[in-house]
């Protein structure tokens, strides 16, 4: 454990309602006594928030109006003696109080450090401390939502209890690898080694869907000139983002915006029209949506719904044969009345997963067309929605990936009565590899690696 304490700015760089200095570690109390002044004298006391100033105690100078709250050891964050120093939201008053703490023996804090700190004293787990990244950084309610559950605990319990289980199970098998068989009374592990497998592989089965709500996927908009794109793009964001002109070949480039599809973050992946280009491949947009297209999970392939399909259309769809794709009939408001033929004929060529007619315009069919992202990117799963129990780190997956292959292996090694040597051997890896998923097993390369993702302060 740390013996030092540390300091940071907690709060985003620029201007603010309030900036926030953070201390942790055996000296906090004494360097808050040293650099703030309460208004009215006495020492801080714990979990009460006290009204002064932050002061230079050399010049005696005062840098800042601030609260200041002391949160003794171990009811803190860190389970350390922190002290949060609030004062106006300026660069200036933060980084001159931030550099008074550091003046009177504090170290600036490595990135993720306080978190570091709260894991290494054992307050939160490694699941709890990755969540409140997932926190800062969630991008979709339901994200938020995930992360919210994780840094509960649920995922940490689970994998606690599966371990536990399994532990059992391998403390047996090393008695009877270590200990003549006639010594250890005979015991079947074989129901609490497949409980431990099926535990292994319930939290796997949510982790697709679980990495889609929090990473999010990428949808490329693909389509010729003048068919709706950018609108559509538009009608998505429900912000005016791209440019919309009746003139083809408008968007210059490709643009990137991120839209919650029904919780989903979504990257739409607009492509740019084309110039007056003489290139007759340009013409018809196909450079531009393979452009698009590349690093696409799922392709939107627009097709205009007020014209007939066009030999344009055709070349753009052959680009998406290899991608997930929807066909998206846009202007379906100025559609003729023959529209429901062609587009059977089409889908019959295509084979998409799903055809949505739309209309950029009005609005129509924009919620079928967010149902049937959904509803691609999910693979068939049903939605999220209160179901805020799934794993969504990648690194999570693959620990969880590893132990669920070793456990198999192990369930079998037993139904098969194999040499027990070679089930320790088994269970011990799974073990490790539940053990990183909380962190009760994790070398100090991976958790560098971890908190390195963290900001400073954090
Ligand atoms: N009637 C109708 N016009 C649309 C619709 N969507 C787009 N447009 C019009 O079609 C033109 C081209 O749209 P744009 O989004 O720039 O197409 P892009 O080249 O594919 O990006 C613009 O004049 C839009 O207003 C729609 O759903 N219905
Ligand atoms: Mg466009």
């Amino acid at each position: 454990m740390d013996d030092d304490t540390i300091a940071a700015i907690a709060t985003p760089p620029g201007e603010g309602g309030v900036g926030l200095v953070r201390l942790s570690g055996p000296e906090a109390l004494a360097i808050a006594g040293a650099i703030f002044r309460p208004a009215r004298p006495g020492p801080l006391r714990p979990f009460r928030l006290r009204y002064g100033h932050v002061a230079d105690p050399a010049s005696g100078a005062l840098v800042d109006e601030a609260l200041c709250a002391f949160m003794r050891a171990p009811r803190s964050f860190t389970r350390e003696d922190v002290v949060e120093i609030s004062c106006h939201g300026g660069p200036l008053p933060v980084q001159t109080t931030l550099g008074l703490a550091l003046a009177a023996g504090a170290r600036l804090a490595r990135p993720g450090e306080f978190t570091l700190r709260a894991f290494l004293n054992g307050r939160i787990d490694l699941t709890q401390a990755e969540a409140t990244l997932d926190v800062v950084r969630a991008q979709t309610a339901a994200g938020l939502e995930l992360a919210q559950a994780q840094l509960g605990g649920w995922l940490a319990r689970e994998v606690r209890a599966a371990r536990a289980q399994l532990m059992e199970c391998l403390a047996y098998v090393t008695a009877v690898v270590d200990f003549p068989e006639d010594e250890v009374p005979a015991q079947d592990i074989g129901p609490q080694l497949r409980a431990g497998l099926a535990a292994a592989e319930r939290l796997l089965a949510g982790a697709a869907q679980g990495m889609l709500y929090r990473q999010g996927a990428r949808a490329a908009l693909v389509g010729r000139p003048n068919v709706g794109k950018s609108s559509l793009l538009n009608a998505l964001l429900r912000a005016d983002r791209a440019i919309v002109t009746p003139i083809p070949g408008t968007t210059r480039d490709t643009l990137e915006e991120t839209a919650s599809l029904a919780g989903i973050p979504v990257v739409l992946i607009d492509t740019a029209g084309i110039h007056a280009s003489a290139d007759p491949v340009e013409q018809l947009g196909v450079e531009r949506s393979r452009q698009a297209l590349r690093g696409a999970d799922l392709a939107l392939l627009v097709l205009d719904a007020a014209a007939p399909v066009s030999p344009g259309d055709l070349a753009i769809a052959r680009l998406t044969v290899d991608k997930p794709t929807i066909v998206v009939w846009n202007k379906a408001d100025a559609a003729p009345s023959t529209f429901d033929i062609q587009h059977s004929t089409f889908s019959i060529q295509h084979s998409p997963l799903a055809s949505v007619a739309t209309s950029a315009s009005t609005g129509a069919g924009l919620e079928d067309l967010v149902q049937a992202i959904a509803g691609a990117l999910l693979g068939g799963a049903p939605p999220a929605a209160g179901e805020a129990r799934l794993v969504s780190s990648p690194r999570h997956r693959d620990a969880l990936l590893r132990a669920v292959a070793h456990l198999r292996a192990a369930a079998e090694s037993w139904e098969a009565g194999r040499p027990a040597d070679l089930l320790a051997g088994d269970l011990t890896v799974a073990l490790n590899a539940l053990g990183e998923i909380t962190g009760e097993t994790v070398g100090d390369d991976l958790l560098d690696l971890i908190f390195s993702r963290f900001c400073i302060g954090k």
